[in-house]
């Protein structure tokens, strides 16, 4: 018998407590036991100064102790540290770009097939991203200009040379230091290639021309593969606009047949969708003592049917097998990333079927299913009608109550309609609001949880600091799942939760203080979203002028390194949470921390207290309001334990 978790340690989350203690009894094994068996860590590793790279090793370095001051190769701290970080960007710009390819290809599959089960939904979005490459398109039809827009961008992951055609959205002036910097990223998959190439053993040793790759496969990340992603995703299923929706496990239905979606791509949800309205089905869910059918997502996955279809939202990364610990799964689908190992061991206590959908991540013990982009519809069909035959199989059954009501799909159209309306929608409103001191800044609070640190206090707490001192902040990924769990992700949490001049413009325009924007690969949108409040003036010429910041309060996944890289690349200032795996090099991270500053007009930084989290962020905002003149003494609304309530979901 194990020993049981202090559950109060553990989550802010009571829904998470709940199930803990209930799953002690029943020797469940989770994430929080499995991170508690780690023990300490290992200090090397969580300073970045191990190296594996070669098997002359694998090598760890003191540059501060008795021990080797450089590995066998020759490779002082900055090197191996650096070229960790590097490595650590070029695998989450794989994870989100191998996902940019995919909908690519779902979309050439769209326009040479319109008779198959995926179609172009969102023609004006077709549109504009063809002008954006420059493509014509009068007199032709949607699939037509979709193949176009399809191939080109398909050969923009193997592109040799040139420039990805989305960062000529950025500011000219942003465009124009990529270009003197020569960060500007050429293809996709030649900078992922390039970064694994330079940091092998005796390639790049200057950590600073490793950092500069590290920023060409940031940029490609950011400004290629996700907005890729992101941008055909919005063709094929539809741009994102205000939609209410649910989330926490208390959307799990006792009485209803519930399957989960978890993972990152949404093709195959999608499908799932549109099976899980299907009449018959529905009928058979009945025929076998259920309800209904209820469909509801777990991570990224479920960020984008929230935003795009108002489906429940059963919880973030940390989450993921207390879903199943309900004994309300029929089935969970799994695709790509963030999906744990665990999950089929965990289904084994209950009826749940585990189900991964990708021939790139087959789990031990989970069914595998080919999902032909041709049949994908009548497999989607197959799958509900195998959970309905499934939910006879339930036994006991424990839901946690928690649920709390939102509203998500603050694309970046839909920001720029809600603040100016149909006829003139612009981003004009949003700057005038920073211009008059209503909204002090914006911030993006994105990334994971990581069982490290209490689940969802670092989001949870961070932004209720910044929305409380008139900070806009906008969200994407499990941290905006955590926020909406907290009830900031309501208008009505403005008037709640907010400062006197964020409310105002809230109350006005009916948004709440806390936007979702959406997935990972959605940070995308806010790449645009700050390049469009450049261009519609009076807030600096430059994404570095802006009054905004970037947060990943409880980190965990390289994806958000590299989220994290290009936004510092793009000349935001980025902080971090829970520590970085690059402070065993002071000269690394004082390049990184304060000298990169200087060179890209963004930097980062990293800060384990929340506290101090919100402090810096708002004294940074303040700091480029004063640049700005546009300060006018606003000070930091001093946030004492009396104001703080307490952090419970
Ligand atoms: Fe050691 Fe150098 Fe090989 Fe890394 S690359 S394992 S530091 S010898
Ligand atoms: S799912 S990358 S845990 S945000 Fe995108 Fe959440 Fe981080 Fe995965």
């Amino acid at each position: 018998m194990k020993k049981p978790i202090n559950s109060e340690q553990v989550s802010i989350d009571d829904s998470v407590n709940y199930l803990l203690n209930n799953q002690n009894q029943l020797s469940i094994e989770t994430v929080w036991d499995r991170s508690k068996q780690q023990k300490t860590r290992c200090g090397f590793g969580e300073q970045g100064l191990c190296c594996h790279n070669c098997y002359m090793g694998p090598c760890r370095i003191s540059p501060t102790g008795k021990g080797a001051q450089k590995g066998v190769c020759g490779a002082p701290a900055e090197v191996i540290v650096a070229r960790n970080f590097a490595r650590m960007v070029a695998g989450g710009a794989s994870a989100h770009s191998d996902h940019g390819r995919e909908v690519a290809k779902t979309l050439l599959l769209a326009a040479q097939h319109p008779d198959s089960d995926h179609s172009i939904k969102d023609s004006n979005k077709l549109k504009k991203v063809a002008s954006t490459l420059g493509l014509s398109i009068q007199d032709r039809a949607k699939e037509d200009i979709a193949k176009e827009v399809a191939e080109i961008l398909l050969a923009e992951f193997g592109q040799q040379e040139g420039e990805l055609s989305f960062t000529k959205l950025a500011p000219v002036k942003r465009q124009e230091l990529w270009r003197q910097l020569g960060v500007i990223p050429r293809g996709i998959d030649r900078e992922i290639v390039e970064m694994l190439h330079r940091t092998s053993v005796g390639v790049d040793q200057e950590h600073q021309n490793i950092f500069l790759q590290a920023c060409r496969t940031a940029l490609a990340d950011g400004w290629g593969g996700s907005m890729i992603a992101t941008e055909l995703q919005d063709i094929l299923y539809g741009t994102p606009s205000p939609i209410r929706g649910e989330v926490n496990l208390g959307v799990l239905s006792e009485s209803e047949v519930n399957i989960a979606v978890h993972g990152h791509e949404p093709a195959f949800s999608e499908m799932l969708v549109i099976a899980s309205q299907d009449k018959e089905l529905i009928d058979l869910a009945k025929k076998h003592g259920a309800a209904g059918i209820n469909l509801v997502g777990i991570c990224c996955v479920a960020n984008e049917i929230l935003l795009r279809h108002g489906l429940p939202v059963a919880g973030n990364v940390l989450q993921q097998e207390l879903a199943i610990a309900t004994g309300a799964v029929e089935t969970m689908l799994v695709d790509v990333q963030c999906i744990m190992s665990s999950l089929p061991d965990v289904s084994q206590h209950y009826h749940t079927k585990v189900i991964t959908t990708s021939p790139k991540a087959k789990i031990k013990g989970a069914e595998f299913l080919d999902i032909s982009e041709n049949n994908s519809l009548e497999t989607a069909k197959k799958i509900i009608r195998d959970a309905i035959l499934n939910f006879s199989h339930r036994n006991s059954v424990d839901i946690p109550k928690q649920k709390m009501d939102l509203v998500a799909g603050f694309s970046h159209e839909a920001i720029n309609y809600m603040l100016g309306g149909r006829f003139r929608g612009s981003y004009t409103p949003l700057n005038d609001n920073i211009i008059n001191g209503r909204i002090r800044g914006v911030a993006a609070v994105v990334g994971c949880c990581n069982p490290k640190i209490v689940h969802d206090q670092g989001h949870v707490s961070l932004v209720e600091e910044l929305i409380a001192n008139d900070i806009l902040v906008v969200q994407t990924g499990c941290s905006a799942t955590a926020c909406a769990k907290a009830g900031f992700l309501t208008p009505e949490s403005a008037t709640k939760y907010a400062g006197s001049g964020l409310a105002e413009v809230c109350r006005a325009v009916g948004m709440p203080p806390v936007l979702h924007s959406g997935s990972c690969v959605d940070n995308s949108r806010l790449l645009i979203a700050l390049s469009e409040m450049v261009k519609v003036g009076g807030l600096g010429d430059d994404i570095s002028d802006l009054p905004v910041a970037g947060a990943a309060p409880e980190w965990m996944s390289e994806k958000a390194i590299s989220i994290g890289q290009y936004f510092v690349a793009s000349g935001v200032y980025v902080v971090f949470g829970i520590g970085m795996p690059v402070t065993g090099s002071s000269v690394f991270s004082h390049h990184i921390f304060e000298e990169c500053e200087k060179i890209l007009g963004g930097k980062w930084d990293v800060e384990e207290d929340t506290s101090q989290m919100a402090a810096k962020i708002i004294d940074h905002i303040n700091h480029k309001r004063e640049k700005l003149g546009i300060s006018k003494g606003r000070k930091r609304v001093l946030y004492d334990m009396a104001m703080r309530r307490e952090l419970k979901i």
